[in-house]
């Protein structure tokens, strides 16, 4: 038994799952977890001293790959002031002032501590401003696992077949209205059935936890217009997109204005951070200026804080890097286009493969693929050095770090591997 296979066994006596977060425990693809023990670049190390090319990043956060001397170095200054004040802190102020700059539309934003903080604050905000109980939610898109977003749920929901977990209470549930992604028609009945009703439409505007799933032309345009003429509140998701497919995430990138916009994971640059922003006159409604509570001991934790502005520091410095992992990203897509018949779905940095000859466009589509065949691939793939989600229904994403040549290795692993498996 391998290194790996052995702490599997020790975790899974002391931990649910042998994990902290369920879909690394291979469960949709077999096998032990390999258990990491450090990563440079867009290669990660495992506990046996295999190394991969990496395309989870962490599920997002590593766009500049894994172990970056700038921010590491930025990082260990941090940690010499002290760990964790619970005051304000000059960090916090140059977090906020960068976030601002970078995304444009916002001019207040809030830290808090992961994406599901930020969504479930989000929400509250969104209900507290327009006095309204219900949401719409997608299904099949992911927003953290806050109560009132388990329902139809993407991402580790969706795979472990519980895309409504149980523990959320009957009430919480029924005041999330399911819509289906990329059908402004079932948007529109559920206003029509809920006159008055509906704070907020909440969506991952590329949609990264069902595999990655695009917003059709006139989609997001669709939910702006429909939010305004309904006077509830456009809520862009922005966990996986946002620094990602543009400096200005998903927002600049499609050219459709949010009312709240969440963030996690590129925003704290490896460390545990999310964020929640909009226009002052929605964020002056959050306390201490407002009546919607939200507060948080770690929030803008001086660490945390110092990986978020080292990473959105050098985005915003050199925009290249976009040019750069959009390109490879394109590369890759269009090369698996090249070796299969199956849906590749693509935009930016962000990709997936699903094993349907169908088109892919929702989560209906998404569950065409065949699930065992991804197993297959992904363990096939991980045989020959490349890290991919071990499910189907996340992305694939490429950093900063990634090269051409290890785009060509992947691509012809990818070839070898699905004429083993088709
Ligand atoms: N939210 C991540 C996937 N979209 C985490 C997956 C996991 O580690 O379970």
């Amino acid at each position: 038994m391998d290194k790996s296979a052995q702490l599997f066994e020790r975790a899974k006596k002391v931990m649910p799952g042998g994990v902290n977060s369920p879909v690394r425990a291979f469960n949709a693809v077999g096998g032990a977890p390999r258990f990491i023990k450090s990563a440079k670049g867009a290669r990660i190390f495992d506990e046996d001293g295999r190394q991969y090319i990496d395309y989870v990043g962490s599920w997002g956060p590593m766009i500049l790959g894994h172990a970056n001397d700038e921010i590491l170095e930025a990082v260990k200054k941090a940690c010499d002031n002290g760990l964790s004040f619970g005051a304000a802190t000059e960090a916090e102020v140059i977090m906020a002032e960068l976030a601002i700059k970078s995304v444009g539309f916002i001019s207040m934003i809030r830290m808090v501590n992961s994406g599901t903080e930020a969504v479930m604050s989000a929400l509250r905000l969104a209900r507290g401003y327009t006095g309204r109980n219900k949401i719409i939610k997608f299904e099949g898109c992911y927003h953290g696992h806050c109560d009132s977003m388990l329902v139809k749920a993407g991402s580790g929901a969706l795979t472990n077949g519980s895309p409504n977990s149980k523990g959320v209470s009957e009430g919480t549930a029924k005041d999330t209205l399911i819509a289906q992604y990329n059908d402004l028609d079932s948007v529109r009945t559920l206003f029509e059935n809920n006159k008055d009703e509906i704070a907020c439409v909440i969506v991952e505007p590329t949609a990264a936890n069902m595999g990655v799933v695009l917003a059709k032309p006139g989609f997001l345009q669709g939910l702006r217009d429909i939010c305004t003429q309904n006077k509830a509140l456009l809520i862009f998701d922005e966990v996986i997109t946002g620094f990602r497919l543009a400096l200005g995430g998903a927002a600049e990138y499609f050219g459709v204005q949010p009312d709240i916009v969440t963030y996690g994971k590129i925003i704290g640059g490896g460390m545990p951070v999310g964020a929640y922003a909009a226009s002052r006159e929605l964020m002056e409604n959050i306390t201490p200026t407002g009546q919607v509570y939200q507060a948080g001991t770690l929030s803008g934790n001086p660490i945390a804080m110092a990986a978020g502005i080292k990473t959105l520091s050098i985005l915003s410095e050199r925009p290249e890097i976009y040019e750069n992992i959009n390109r490879m990203g394109k590369r890759l897509a269009d090369g698996i286009k090249q070796i299969t018949k199956n849906a590749v779905n693509h935009t930016g940095s962000l990709l997936s493969v699903f094993f349907t000859e169908n088109e892919v466009y929702d989560c209906k589509t998404a569950q065409t693929s065949d699930l065992n065949k991804y197993a297959k691939f992904f363990n096939k793939m991980l045989d020959n050095g490349i890290y991919m989600a071990p499910a189907q229904f996340e992305a694939m994403f490429v950093s900063n770090a990634h090269t051409d040549d290890d785009i060509d290795y992947t691509l012809e692993v990818i070839e070898k591997v699905l004429k083993e498996i088709e």
